[in-house]
């Protein structure tokens, strides 16, 4: 794969105003840091599933999860493999509700039991530098120490025990199952500890091995391995399933015909336990370290964070930051912790990160932890690219091909069910393909429709676009990205109908939208289903330009998607059909997706100023109320926006309120999807990029903006970027590799000054008025959108009075007119009109009344109670 690094070609590109303080590139390297970042606690988590959620210490390495609780009398250490699958029937939809549908389970826990009860002085971390896991504490003097990790390259967990007086480490260890639709074998023996179990319906088989090396004695007892008089004991712990990723496992209906013939799984796992033990414990952990450190060093962020912070536990800082006190280590922990834990939990030749990433607990983990596609998998890949972790998105690609197959026989269900005018003749479009939302490790779920439309296949296929122009893989563009992206385009395209010259998607659905929710308790509502909405255009838009761009796809003449319409109050229309925002569905709803075309799309942005505005207006209206990926998704909406004092608000609120003790995002209950899409956020935050352009500091909020730096983020085109910054200026860059120079965009100095306000229109002789800027000497440029394009019409510059007479538009010509009054410093007003008669504008208000207060009937869903708004609000 390509990597940065060979034939690096420098562009080093120094901040005009510093340029004289810094002497060349190197510098940069010299002043960057490398600070520890890790989470902390001076007590074990919780025995139980409340603690694993809140408290555990996730440590995994894509081939396996670990979850290390840290008892002092009994250390727990969940442990999990991505293909273990009980319950459910093979059609039914996997819903987290009902303890029995279908879903991954943990593989057990591996628990060691010591002789004492209560310690002192107890300390248990996860460094984020070398994925560790620490625990460390005192009983009658004597301190004992534990550490592990999950080794990629030899696919053990290896853990470490120690006393500090010699021969006083004694303990036993067992392997703990679960019930639910499974059964198990154990044995110990000399000094290791098998167990074989099987699950579910598609007979998944799962071979573990423990396998110890100490100083002291150890010996076997039935179902447990013994330890006694030791001073160090290592422990190894080797699993592997017989789950092989191939398109037969999606394919084969038979349910025992998924695995069948896939080799038996103990002998590999007894070799890979045999080997790390002739390897040893620190040559193991050496290994650990480099391969870890070979990702997780490419990228560093310096917000300010001090030592006083490090010292402090993650739950003293969470606290204390709820109620409002600063902590830039905190943010600088929970952007890397993103970062760890997609190292963690997708690697090359591992199976992807899933809804838990790769962390399970107990019988049935929440949501069964599937492959969610209508955001929630692809938010776990945003920061793969940008964050420098291209390598990880290589497990997501390889189930992608795997699936692929199968995913083409859904979209030809879709289309023959829904545009049967399209289906293509056989052996035409060989590459076709879509998936319904829900897939997991046996089977692809239903197919677009009510609850989610086909443009969800462009989520998926935005990762491939942003593959390629990350990092400009070659061998990934051919065997992975250009089938993906040209089979996409082939299909959504086969979507859509021309009406009346606009290529409409035929069934369309803005994801998880109901209608009625006020009058039903949910989920007696319905998902709202229509022609053309805005997520399916925007995605079906951008996978057509990103495959013709990328993929070298010619499938079609020209078309028009119509993707990005703006409505009467000045916003993104979700729906063709609305006129006001909010008119249709819930209006505080959690997804967002009128606006995908902003992120992960990039139809949208500064450079379509109008519909960054309106963008902007579509955010604040749907609110801050939101799940945890769902506050993520808003945090890097709000980054592309340029706004970044609002992108830093929704990170405050998601590291106060939507995350657990140890980090993990809450939905509730935990998703990983919500820790990637903040780091994401992040780094949108710091470095945006289109091909051709760097932007630096594109949302810098002012929190941050004192000082800072990062180093190896990436950009579009292939580049890697270091930038320093201090009082919001850039006072140092350097943008490495990529072909050719990229233009680069400085911030913009953003002034606080307050500006023009209070826009009125008199419409009948089209005479706009406002309230000066406070400053004197104020000179307004005026701006007029209508008809949703996506740059503003200049109608006036240097005026010096606030009035405006707009000659070349009118009503009821126009169904709105956004205008926009700037002045000098850059400060604004802006306001959407309207050609609503009276009557109309008054329906929509009674309309927003109706929509009263339900009590959520689940903690995703927003109380529906939508804003009071007055007839002069809407003009
Ligand atoms: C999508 C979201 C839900 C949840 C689920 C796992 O359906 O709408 O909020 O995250 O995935």
């Amino acid at each position: 794969m390509n990597r940065l690094g060979k034939n690096m070609k420098r562009v080093l590109v120094a901040a005009a105003a510093a340029a004289a303080t810094f002497a060349g590139a190197a510098d940069v390297r010299a002043s960057s840091f490398a600070p520890r970042h890790a989470l902390k606690f001076d007590r074990p988590a919780e025995d139980s599933h409340a603690g694993w959620e809140n408290e555990s210490l996730p440590i995994g390495c894509g081939w396996f999860g670990a979850s290390v609780f840290g008892g002092v009398a009994s250390e727990r250490i969940e442990f999990t493999d991505n293909t273990l699958l009980v319950g459910g029937n093979l059609d039914g939809i996997g819903r987290s509700s009902g303890r029995r549908g279908m879903g991954l389970t943990s593989a057990g826990c591996l628990r060691i039991d010591f002789p004492f009860g209560t310690a002192d002085g107890y300390t248990r971390s996860l460094s984020l530098d070398e994925a560790l896991a620490e625990v460390d504490f005192t009983v009658d003097g004597v301190r004992y120490t534990r550490e592990f990790f999950a080794s990629y390259p030899a696919r053990v967990l290896a853990g470490r025990l120690t006393a500090s007086k010699p021969g006083s480490l004694s303990f036993a260890v067992r392997f703990d199952t679960y019930k639910f639709d499974r059964t198990a074998e154990k044995r110990a023996s000399g000094r290791t500890l098998d167990v074989d179990q099987r699950f579910g319906k598609f007979a998944v088989r799962h071979a573990l091995r423990v396998l110890i090396d100490t100083d002291g004695t150890v010996t076997a007892d039935g179902e447990s391995l013994k330890v006694t008089g030791a001073t160090r004991a290592d422990v190894f712990l080797a699993g592997k399933s017989n789950y092989r990723l191939e398109p037969r496992v999606f394919l084969e209906p038979d349910p025992l015909g998924k695995l069948a013939g896939n080799p038996e799984p103990r002998p590999e796992a007894e070799r890979l336990a045999a080997a790390a033990a002739a390897a040893g414990y620190d040559a193991l952990k050496a290994a650990h370290i480099a391969d870890y450190r070979a990702l997780y060093d490419r990228v560093s962020l310096d917000l300010g964070g001090t030592d006083a912070e490090r010292k402090r536990t993650t739950l003293e800082l969470k606290a204390a930051y709820a109620k409002g006190e600063e902590s830039a280590y905190l943010e600088e922990v929970l952007f890397q912790f993103g970062r760890y834990l997609l190292i963690a939990s997708s690697r090359p030749g591992t199976m992807p990160a899933n809804l838990q990433g790769t962390w399970a607990c107990g019988e049935r983990s929440p949501w069964g932890s599937g492959y969610w596609h209508n955001i929630n998998v692809q938010m776990n890949y945003w920061p793969a690219f940008s964050c420098n972790l291209a390598e990880c998105f290589e497990a997501y690609a390889a189930f992608h091909e795997a699936l692929r197959p199968a995913a083409r026989k859904i979209a030809l269900s879709f289309l023959e069910k829904h545009v049967p005018e399209n289906v293509p003749e056989d052996g035409e479009s060989p590459d076709l393909w879509v998936t319904g939302c829900v897939v997991y490790p046996y089977a692809l779920q239903g197919m677009p429709g009510g609850n989610s439309g086909p443009g969800m296949g462009g989520l998926t296929g935005k990762m491939f676009a942003d593959w390629w122009d990350y990092t400009q893989d070659k061998a990934a563009l051919e065997r992975y990205i250009r089938p993906a992206l040209n089979g996409l385009a082939d299909f959504l395209v086969r979507t859509t109908r021309n009406y009346d010259g606009l290529n409409l998607a035929v069934l369309s659905a803005s994801p998880e939208m109901l209608v009625n929710v006020e009058r039903n308790v949910y989920p007696g509502a319905v998902a709202y289903q229509t022609v053309g909405c805005a997520f399916d255009q925007q995605m079906i838009a951008e996978s057509v330009d990103d495959a013709r761009r990328i993929g070298g796809f010619k499938g079609i003449g020209a078309m028009n998607f119509d993707p990005v319409q703006i409505g009467r109050s000045g916003q993104i229309k979700e729906y063709r059909e609305e006129n006001y925002y909010g008119e249709i569905g819930m209006y505080h709803h959690r997804h967002v997706s009128q606006l995908v075309g902003l992120m992960p799309g990039l139809m949208i942005s500064p450079l379509t100023p109008a519909w960054c505005d309106a963008a902007r207006l579509t955010l604040r209206e749907r609110g801050d109320w939101a799940t945890g990926w769902a506050l993520a998704h808003r945090l890097c909406l709000w980054a592309r926006s340029g706004s970044g004092d609002d992108a830093y608000r929704l990170y405050r609120t998601l590291i106060a309120e939507k995350t657990y003790a140890n980090l993990w995002d809450s939905h509730p209950p935990f998703q990983i999807d919500g820790n990637f899409g903040a780091t994401a956020g992040v780094a949108e935050m710091l470095l945006q990029s289109r091909l051709g352009e760097v932007r630096l500091l594109p949302a810098l909020p002012r929190a941050w903006s004192r000082k800072g730096s990062f180093r190896g983020l990436r950009a579009r085109g292939g580049y890697e970027v270091d930038c320093e910054w201090q009082d919001g200026k850039v006072v140092r860059f350097d943008v490495r590799g990529g072909a050719g120079r990229p233009k680069i965009v400085l911030p913009d100095a953003r002034g606080c000054a307050k500006g023009p306000a209070k826009l009125r229109l008199e419409r009948a002789s089209m005479t706009l008025s406002w309230e000066p800027s406070p400053q004197d000497g104020a000179v307004y440029t005026v701006l007029r959108n209508t008809q949703s394009l996506p740059e503003y019409v200049t109608l006036a510059t240097g005026l010096k009075s606030c009035l405006f007479t707009d000659k070349t538009a009118s009503f009821p010509q126009e169904d709105y007119i956004t205008y926009k009054v700037v002045d000098g410093s850059g400060a604004f007003a802006i306001k959407t009109f309207s050609r609503a008669t009276r009557l109309e504008k008054q329906r929509y208000l009674n309309f927003l009344r109706s929509k009263g207060a339900v009590e959520p009937g689940a903690p995703w869903i927003p109380n529906t109670k939508a804003p009071e708004k007055s007839l002069e609000e809407l003009e």
